[in-house]
């Protein structure tokens, strides 16, 4: 049953998919919007845990089933699985560690042969709160999102920064399959839409994508 066929008193279910270089904070994320909460030490995870957390969005339920991947080098067979049938899948880096936004390639790749082909993407540049350590310029960040049509945030676990606008963005664009947001977005998102969100959208959206199953 697609989105729009199911009851208006259904949830709208989504599997969401966190991957990324180890401790760029993909496990804090989750806890941050499932829980409201931030842990200083967090263990490394192993194989992939498991959050859900529902949000109202314009009347609608929209339910996130979230699987936070382990980003060890050991584990990486294992995120294929996870993909496989992903609705959204968020690409998080350190903005205090330019490794992992090097790395985001690797897991672009790992998406474009495992995902679906409609799965939306956001690149997360995660600990923003860390600015004086920073070595990825946020201008850098959105232009590789810009680059390759996914949606583009920074976003602090520690403190709860832009996390919650992160889940009400996608939520809306799973809500309103019309508004895109895929790495092949062929529809601009309405003005109205930009007001409420703090998830920066690549301008050449509405343009074909390369490298893309959906061509
Ligand atoms: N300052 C700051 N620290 C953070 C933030 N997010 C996570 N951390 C810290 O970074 C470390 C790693 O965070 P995790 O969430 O465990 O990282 P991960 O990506 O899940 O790591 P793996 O499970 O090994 O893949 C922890 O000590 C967190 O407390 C943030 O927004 N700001
Ligand atoms: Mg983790």
């Amino acid at each position: 049953m697609s989105l729009n066929e199911q009851n208006f008193q259904d949830p709208v279910r989504v599997k969401v998919v966190v991957i990324g270089d180890m401790c760029v904070g993909k496990t804090a994320i989750a806890h941050r919007f499932t829980k409201n909460a931030f842990e200083e030490k967090l263990p490394h995870t192993v194989g992939a845990s498991y959050y859900i957390r529902s949000m109202e969005i314009e009347g609608r339920t929209i339910l996130f089933q979230i699987w936070d991947t382990a980003g060890q080098e050991r584990f990486r067979s294992l995120v294929p699985m996870y993909l496989r049938d992903a609705d959204i899948a968020l690409l998080v880096y350190d903005i205090t560690s330019k490794e992992t936004f090097h790395s985001l390639e690797l897991w672009r790749t790992e998406l474009l042969t495992s995902a679906p082909c409609h799965v939306t993407t956001a690149v997360v540049g995660n600990k923003s709160d860390l600015g004086a350590k920073r070595q990825t310029e946020s201008t850098t960040g959105r232009a590789y999102a810009v680059k390759h049509r996914m949606l583009y945030t920074e976003t602090s676990a520690k403190l709860g920064t832009n996390v919650e606008e992160l889940f009400y963005d996608l939520g809306l664009r799973m809500a309103n399959p019309e508004l895109g947001g895929c790495l092949d977005a062929s529809i601009k998102v309405p003005e109205k839409y930009k007001k409420v969100t703090n998830v920066y959208i690549p301008p050449n959206a509405n343009q074909p994508p390369q490298n893309s199953c959906c061509t």
